[in-house]
């Protein structure tokens, strides 16, 4: 299993769990010396002089890609499940955008809150009907793995179990893969071991966080019994610290690195 964080190249917004916001020297050399494999790298605009820069310090510092986000796009109010057309229309090019651009560098691309919440009154099938239609485009221009994201039910409300994340891919026979996120988890997922045993076969990747989503150890989660688990699954992606720079990017990052270096003796 490799590890990795996850880091924007725009200025994370305050709350986001991004762990090193920027696309500077020092962060790529940090996460470097930290014993990090990769990045989980938070994409605003693909074609920017950030991202360019970005691809320069991940070859400088051997440093490999789990996951391209497109979460910047959510806060830009464009989602693949909204109900006017033209907006899924916007999101299904900006995102095709970001895959083109992952197809370049490696990784694969979430999709996570960009798929949007069902509106008061919608039934979630009127929902989903939109979102796999706006899928289907997705999965017809790409050649990379796209990954469904469920997240809690105060981001959003759609697919927040891992459990139901399963059903739907399995219910819309779509050739998508999850990632899970053990802090949603946390929240949804009745019991989280058996809800990973459920989804590993098509797990992706992991975000890999604590109750408090921060560095493993940081919270009250098992979370050395979730990686053996893991790992005794068989699982060989990313664990992904797409955590929250509580105290410091750098002491999350940190305690994260002592807790792999434990785990994996
Ligand atoms: C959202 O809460 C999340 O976990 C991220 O992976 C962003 O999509
Ligand atoms: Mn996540």
């Amino acid at each position: 299993m490799k590890t990795s964080v996850s880091l924007s190249i725009f200025d994370a917004p305050k709350g986001a769990p991004i762990l090193f916001s920027g696309v500077t020297e020092d962060n790529f050399q940090t996460i470097k010396e930290l014993g990090y494999d990769g990045i989980d790298l938070f994409v605003d605009d693909p074609f920017s002089d950030k991202a360019k820069k970005a691809v320069e310090l991940l070859k400088k510092y051997d440093l490999g890609i789990g996951v391209v986000m497109p979460a910047a796009l959510a806060g830009q109010g464009l989602f693949l499940g909204d109900e006017d057309k033209a907006v899924r229309e916007e999101c299904i090019k900006k995102i095709s955008e970001i895959i083109d651009f992952t197809s370049e560098i490696g990784g694969m691309v979430s999709l996570g809150l960009v798929r949007g919440s069902k509106k008061p009154n919608e039934t979630i099938e009127h929902f989903n009907q939109k979102f796999v239609n706006s899928c289907e485009k997705l999965i017809n221009k790409s050649d990379i793995p796209l990954l469904i994201e469920p997240i809690n039910r105060y981001e959003i409300n759609t697919i927040n179990s891992v459990h139901e994340g399963i059903e739907f891919i399995e219910k819309y026979n779509l050739p998508l893969y999850l990632m899970i996120d053990t802090f949603h988890m946390n929240i949804e997922d009745i019991n989280i071991y058996k809800s990973i045993e459920d989804a590993i076969k098509l797990t992706k990747h992991i975000h890999f966080l604590d109750s408090n989503r921060l560095a493993p150890s940081m919270g009250h989660l098992d979370m050395k019994a979730i990686y053996m688990l893991i790992k005794q699954l068989q699982y060989n992606g990313y664990l992904c610290l797409e955590a929250l720079p509580k105290p410091s990017s750098y002491e999350c990052a940190k305690n994260g690195a002592i807790f792999f270096d434990k785990v994996k003796k």
